[in-house]
């Protein structure tokens, strides 16, 4: 080390570097033995054409028969932690906990076992967006019994694994659930903006607030284990002063709404959203507002249900205010833009980047890094001086280079603004998680953008992995725990 590492380019003792994967992304085996059937497989089977390539996770990386390979990368790497899900369908294949897949169980425990023998953390997230579809037909997030089914179903996880996980995510991206899913976007594949979008809300926050109750009162004295979930935030920045407001409110309702209940000191919705929609609904005609109110014992469950704050970030974006043509007229040009475009129709918000940040394969993934650092300030000063964990950010490409030099960077400037925002602006972050371990199945991309460290050829019957040069990147500042003193250069 040079005189240069005096502490304030290095990451602080105790620092996580690890990389994360969602079951249904990377598994495969959707049919093996008696794993029931989620959501993904209904909408990939029954909707091809949903899909950009027509592709499924059927196989996928093949995890499920390949996972030792995934440990031998995650060692290669020296990660410190290894951030996967369960697949819910697969542990409890009628999706209640009356019946425990016995494969399932093996699958998870060899994985966690494996992690724990080459000293790597397993973080584990118990929901990423692939539900049992069999609760879907009851309703899924919309039905409020879910957050009994899934107090259930977290209670069967912690039974099993506790015992040897400490760090846990409830559900990843709530925002994503819900307002991708019931905008038509990702499954379930419902349009129902107005209504099942804000029922989804209400039911997966205190689903969430249930597993972290049952927790705390039946694990956490054995087990000292800390539980979050992983809220999906932009950095929002007004275009103009005239623009302040209409970010504050976009704030709210694209991720206030999914941490203000959890992490703010009063508990409850976001009070200036509240206030909006009970306005709006109104207007509307309804009798109630669209936005469910929470009772008193409601508030109380959700309040404070963490023990850090999780975090995914990939990108920002320039809040203005909607004029009235472009609340009316604005059409979306493609299906992930209709969510913003919703934005625009419910609360009057444009949301722009500038034609100069860089876009990564996925249109949506404007790159800024300072967006990172602003964003990791503005939670402390919503909500103290929390220890937060980045549990996801990451860069697509399309895959076909292993010298990656635009992920590379990706990673090597917002780890910067990380590093700053620890040193400089004292934010208490205690890890850091990248997006993707290796190349997956994206979702409505399919195989077309690719967030791996590791490439996975998806023609080659044994899904062969190989390093990207932003692996060895990556595997260099875990090892040196600063981003100084090595190679920045995809050609080695
Ligand atoms: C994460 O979602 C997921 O957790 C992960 O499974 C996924 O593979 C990864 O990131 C990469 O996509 O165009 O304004 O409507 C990222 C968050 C939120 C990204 C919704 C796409 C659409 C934004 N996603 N977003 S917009």
């Amino acid at each position: 080390m040079t005189s240069k590492c005096s502490g304030i380019h290095r990451f602080p003792p105790g620092f996580w570097f690890g990389a994360a994967t969602s079951s249904y992304q990377i598994e495969g085996g959707w049919n093996v033995s008696d794993k029931g059937e989620s959501i993904w497989d209904r909408l990939v089977h029954s909707r091809p054409e949903a899909i950009l390539d027509g592709s499924t996770g059927d196989v996928a990386c093949d995890s499920y028969h390949r996972w030792q390979e995934d440990l031998q990368i995650i060692k290669e790497m020296e990660l410190d932690h290894y951030r996967f899900s369960i697949s819910w369908p697969r542990l409890l294949p009628l999706g209640f906990s009356n019946k425990i897949s016995q494969d399932g169980r093996r699958y998870y425990n060899s994985i966690i076992d494996g992690l724990l023998a080459r000293g790597v953390a397993p973080v584990v997230t118990l929901y990423h967006w692939d539900l049992p579809q069999r609760l879907q037909d009851l309703g899924g997030w919309t039905n409020p019994l879910i957050v009994d089914w899934f107090a259930d179903y977290a209670r069967t996880v912690f039974s099993l694994f506790a015992d040897r996980v400490r760090t846990w995510v409830t559900i990843n991206e709530p925002g994503s659930v819900c307002d991708m899913g019931y905008t038509g976007v990702l499954a379930p594949g419902i349009r129902d903006m107005d209504v099942g979008a804000l029922l989804c809300t209400k039911h997966v926050l205190l689903a969430h607030a249930a597993a972290y109750r049952v927790y705390q009162k039946e694990f956490k004295t054995k087990y000292y284990g800390e539980l979050s979930i992983a809220n999906h935030e932009m950095w929002l920045e007004p275009k103009t002063d005239q623009d302040v407001e209409t970010t504050s409110l976009a704030r709210e309702y694209l991720y206030g709404r999914y941490s203000h209940p959890i992490y703010s000191s009063t508990g409850g919705w976001p009070p200036a959203l509240e206030k909006y929609m009970a306005e709006k609904s109104k207007r509307e005609g309804y009798p109630r507002s669209r936005f469910p109110p929470f009772t008193q014992d409601e508030i109380q469950l959700l309040k404070g249900s963490f023990d850090y704050y999780g975090l995914n970030h990939y990108t920002s974006r320039i809040v203005r205010t909607a004029t009235t043509e472009t609340r009316l007229s604005h059409k979306p040009r493609d299906k992930l833009l209709e969510f913003t475009s919703r934005g625009a129709k419910e609360i009057g918000a444009m949301l722009e980047a500038p034609a100069h940040w860089k876009i990564g394969q996925s249109p949506w993934l404007k790159v800024y890094p300072e967006g990172l650092r602003h964003l990791l300030k503005q939670i402390k000063q919503e909500y103290g001086d929390v220890r937060i964990l980045i549990t996801e950010n990451g860069y697509s490409d399309d895959g076909h280079q292993l010298l990656d030099q635009d992920r590379l960077e990706y990673h090597r400037d917002y780890l910067e603004q990380v590093l700053k925002s620890i040193t400089e602006d004292s934010v208490r972050v205690i890890g850091y998680t990248a997006w993707s371990l290796l190349d997956n199945f994206e979702w409505m991309d399919g195989y077309t953008s690719r967030f791996g460290l590791y490439s996975v050829d998806f023609a080659s019957a044994h899904r062969r992995r190989a390093a990207r040069a932003s692996a060895r990147f990556y595997a260099g500042v875990v090892r040196a725990r600063t981003l100084s003193g090595h190679t920045h250069n995809a050609t080695r």
